[in-house]
């Protein structure tokens, strides 16, 4: 194998092959965080083989080639491929015309690329279809034998990343491909909804495959590529921190009466307090605004192309007026306020020791069961003058809505195309999300606890960010275990 690869010493060459149609040019716009190449649902969109780099560090290259891959046409040649006594031999020296034969023809150099440059094939499947139903994948593993070079196998069109379901399909493949030696591993990337913790896998394996100057040019690779990763992260985490902590310090003036006041006018005259109004809607674009900015930011830092819609913003919008039960909600908020037991926002807060204007306590909750509503009620300050901010629960709900919203960014293949805001998220994200914040609980009251119109910027940003920090990649760890060692 050693003198079959490509001899340089500082470069891996990686063949991304498959049957055709499967999704290669697809992982490689994923990887390589750029549009190359043409990505269609028909066969031979790829016709000639093209190099990318991958990643370069300290005069060290990983190339990618995209290939044709295999045809379909191969199959019907089976019989007289095997029987040719030198089967690629056979294939690389017959004449097809580049039209007339495309499908042979992208086969043939597709084997002329991973027979002369690779030194490692990757092979993708589609996942959508078990392995048994799939006449070409033997042939084409045939082959990938008599060539010789080791093989990466990855399980490419899995669909929502649900971890049990993927397992199983993984297992499928493993033992359908249990007897073949040049095939190394069997693992999951798909073009699609893959996560940038599991794309080091690719160099890493790599390396174990390699030998000598090689294999450290490919350890070396792996760890450049986890490191610019990882700058990602860490920019995420400068955006979404400051987004949290602009939230936390946001503040908004009344200009006279306590907002219990103001609320006891509302339920009297079961009217719309309009200064309360205003201030919500003035709070709110401010969040929207910021919110949006966010998202964008996140999407560019991940090198994905588009915008998150309007829609967010209009959505949330919806959520955060006054929608439904407005009576309910108000008087259950008056009542606890006059009775001084406002849940146990107001109990923490006084357990707190802290003053408020009037004795007035206020914790809103408006909408219920909404899912990631930006916005969910506001709250007297701390200062005890008459200003609103966020409320605690409101806080919760927004570090629940950008963690999710994050997953769904960090497992957006730009193969896929431009960003699309996720419809819905895989309940498994959901539920990991909801075991982080609930068990986290405490902190997240200190962090609350720290905004509010005399909040320290300083403090705050860095408390913010150290928090999130463990909470980001406790839900990696969590979706993806081995990647906790990447924190
Ligand atoms: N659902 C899904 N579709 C994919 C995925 N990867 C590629 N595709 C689609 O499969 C088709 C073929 O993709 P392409 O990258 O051109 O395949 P290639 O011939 O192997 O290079 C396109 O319609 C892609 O959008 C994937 O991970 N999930
Ligand atoms: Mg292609």
């Amino acid at each position: 194998m050693a003198e079959e690869s490509n001899g340089k010493q500082d470069e891996v060459i990686l063949s991304l092959i498959s049957h055709t149609n499967v999704g290669k040019t697809a992982l490689a716009r994923t990887l390589l965080r750029r549009d190359v190449g043409e990505v269609a649902d028909r066969a031979h969109v790829t016709v000639a083989s093209e190099a990318y780099t991958l990643i370069e560090s300290d005069g060290l290259a990983a190339k990618l080639w995209d290939t044709p891959g295999f045809g379909s046409n191969l199959a019907k040649l089976a019989k007289r491929i095997r029987s040719s006594g030198n089967p690629v031999g056979w294939i690389m020296h017959q004449v097809w015309d580049r039209f007339k034969d495309e499908s042979l023809w992208c086969s043939q150099e597709a084997i002329r690329n991973i027979k002369e440059d690779a030194d490692l094939v990757l092979y993708l499947v589609d996942a959508s279809q078990s392995p048994g139903t799939i006449g070409y994948v033997d042939l084409e593993m045939e082959i990938l034998s008599w060539i010789g070079k080791p093989v990466l196998v990855f399980l490419n069109q899995t669909g929502r990343p649900e971890p049990e379901r993927i397992a199983r399909e993984e297992e499928e493949w493993r033992a359908h491909l249990a007897n073949l030696d040049i095939v190394k591993s069997v693992s999951t990337l798909d073009a699609f909804t893959r996560c940038w913790t599991q794309e080091h896998h690719i160099l890493e394996k790599a390396a174990d495959q390699l030998e000598g100057e090689k294999q450290k040019t490919a350890d070396k690779l792996a760890d450049a590529w986890t490191q610019r990763n990882l700058a990602v992260f860490d920019k995420s985490l400068d955006e979404i921190t400051d987004l949290l902590v602009f939230s936390l310090l946001d503040t908004e003036k009344l200009k006279e009466n306590t907002v219990v006041d103001k609320l006891k006018n509302i339920l009297a005259t079961n009217d719309k307090d309009s200064e309360m109004e205003k201030v919500q809607q003035n709070m709110y674009k401010r969040l929207a605004e910021r919110t949006a900015e966010t998202i964008n930011r996140l999407i560019a830092s991940h090198g994905l192309d588009g915008q998150t819609a309007k829609e967010l913003a209009r959505t949330s919008r919806e959520e955060f007026t006054f929608q439904r039960n407005v009576e309910e909600s108000l008087y259950a908020a008056v009542g606890g306020a006059v009775s001084g037991l406002v849940g146990g926002l107001s109990a923490d807060l006084i357990a707190g020791g802290a003053t408020f204007g009037g004795g007035a306590i206020l914790g809103m909750i408006l909408g219920g069961g909404t899912t990631y509503a930006l916005a969910k009620g506001y709250n007297l300050t701390q200062t005890g003058a008459n200003e609103v901010r966020w409320t605690e629960a409101h806080f919760e709900n927004q570090l629940k809505f950008i963690i999710m919203l994050y997953l769904a960014v960090a497992h957006f293949g730009r193969g896929r195309g431009a960003w699309q805001d996720p419809e819905n998220n895989p309940s498994h994200w959901e539920a990991t999300t909801d075991e982080l914040l609930r068990s986290n609980k405490e902190m997240l009251k200190s962090l609350w606890k720290l905004g509010g119109a005399k909040g320290n910027p300083d403090k705050l940003r860095k408390e913010v960010r150290s928090k999130v920090r463990g909470l980001l990649a406790g839900a990696l760890s969590k979706l993806y275990p081995d990647s906790e060692r990447l924190f």
